[in-house]
């Protein structure tokens, strides 16, 4: 009897999270969905983690225990599909496949540089053929430019100066899996992000030798890759920042990743690197950057795609197009890629080391804090120091657990400004852009 019930109720929190917690956390009405966990619920839930759960009566209700979800979304029953792709790991997991997009799970992403077979893949159309010599690859800058040029990357590599710099790439949906209702788009949860080592030169170098007028208010970039239908007039993807992001003298136009030839997958011969903003600002298979007098139209600008609202939003609701902004910085976000949720550990242990990252798009991170009371009480994290600016701060902990049982870990990163981490994601908008709660991992003790 008690188990059926508790399948039912790890079953429940798949199908129907709102009525599972209205089962496990009795029913609550009113302003506050918190409820008490206690008795029945208490007992069946803690049969389903697999262990008492010390810090129960702070649980929140409306929040799906860790053990069973990756933030609010509830997983799938089939699992995870796992990438097989030349050259990468075999616990990516696939978000699409046509186009090929893959995330990296947390817990892959416990390098200090994230290496080329752990990181994320995201496509928007069909991935080039890349026969030829990599140094022939033609690069054109055309537009609000004195002098409209057509580089070669022998060229860009002998005329300007190389430099490497770590850097996180993250794409704009990171996080979209957390919005509830859910978001139009792929569902990341917090792997559609990486931080590697690009060497390139600075676009702001090559850009200046081109001569950029003053007319020049916005970029936009073109790839080889050959739009999804296959249609040669239709663009896979088109965005562009504007002049002063673009100027930035961290934006790199980049052939090697970690030291090696940057892979086809990743753009091969050459890519942009724009940290800190979506990522599709960071065009692959680059062959030209428009500068133009007006903000970029190309494929993947304006609508609803890659903006958020200006003034929020019912989720679910038709949007009005005119309260839409481009997503511009990255919010702040940390995870705990060390243990994995779902870790388990002996009886009698006291005390767990964690390790993370944390980055917050064109800003630092300046502390991440960590509770495992459901955030009654927090300790912060010692923070290492940035190599450059935009690399990510990676972090480690102890905390002393005070009884065998079910734990949930939590992670909060507050950024340079003061801004940070929410429980839950806010802000919905329609293509789910923004959402940074707070990671939390599953960790028994029995
Ligand atoms: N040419 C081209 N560049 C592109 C894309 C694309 O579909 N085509 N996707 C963009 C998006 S949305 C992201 S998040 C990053 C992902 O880079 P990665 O696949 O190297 O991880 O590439 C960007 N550059
Ligand atoms: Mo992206």
């Amino acid at each position: 009897m008690a188990g059926k019930i508790e399948r039912s109720i790890d079953e429940l929190y798949r199908d129907d999270p709102e009525r599972a917690d209205a089962v496990v956390f009795g029913r609550r009405t009113g302003p506050s969905r918190r409820g008490f966990l206690e008795g029945a619920g208490l007992a069946a839930l803690g049969a389903v983690v697999g262990g008492a759960i010390p810090y129960a009566a702070n649980m929140p209700a409306g929040l799906i225990p860790a053990a069973m979800a990756q933030g609010s979304a509830p997983p799938k029953p089939s699992g995870p599909v796992y990438l097989n792709f030349p050259g990468k790991h075999d616990r990516l997991v696939v978000i699409g496949e046509r186009p090929l997009v893959a995330e990296t799970p947390e817990h892959l992403l416990d390098d200090d540089t994230t290496p080329i077979e752990k990181f994320f893949i995201r496509n928007n159309g069909q991935i080039p053929d890349q026969a030829g010599e990599p140094d022939k690859w033609k690069l054109a800058i055309d537009g609000e430019v004195e002098r409209p040029m057509e580089i070669t990357l022998g060229e860009l590599k002998s005329r300007f100066r190389a430099v490497s710099q770590r850097m996180v790439l993250e794409c704009g949906g990171n996080g979209r899996s957390f919005f509830s209702p859910q978001a139009r788009g792929n569902q990341w949860t917090n792997g559609g992000a990486g931080c590697a080592v690009w060497t390139g030169v600075r676009l702001a170098d090559v850009l200046k030798a081109a001569g950029v007028k003053s007319s020049a208010v916005f970029s936009g970039h073109y790839g080889a890759d050959p739009h999804l239908s296959g249609d040669a007039a239709r663009q896979a993807l088109s965005r562009g920042v504007p002049i002063a992001k673009l100027m930035d003298e961290n934006n790199l136009l980049v052939w090697e990743m970690n030291g090696q030839p940057l892979p086809l997958i990743h753009g091969f011969p050459l890519r942009l690197v724009i940290p800190g903003w979506p990522g599709s600002a960071s065009q692959k298979w680059l062959n030209r950057i428009w500068l133009r007098d007006k903000p970029h139209d190309g494929q993947g600008m304006g609508g609803t795609s890659y903006r958020v609202t200006i003034n929020p939003m019912v989720p679910g609701d038709k949007a009005d197009p005119k309260n839409f902004r481009d997503l511009e910085s990255m919010p702040v976000r940390s995870i705990i890629t060390s243990p994995e949720n779902g870790h388990r550990l002996p009886a009698g242990t006291r005390e767990i080391g964690l390790r993370g990252a944390s980055w917050a798009g064109d800003h630092w991170v300046r502390q991440v804090d960590l509770s495992i009371d459901y955030g009654a009480t927090w300790m912060p994290a010692a923070l290492q120091p940035q190599r450059n600016p935009y690399d990510w701060q990676r972090w480690t902990a102890r905390l002393r657990l005070p009884a065998d049982g079910y734990y949930e870990i939590w992670a909060r990163a507050t950024d340079s400004r003061g801004v940070a981490q929410p429980h839950v994601a806010g802000n919905w908008n329609p293509q789910g852009y923004g959402a940074n709660p707070m990671h939390r991992v599953a960790v028994l003790v029995a």
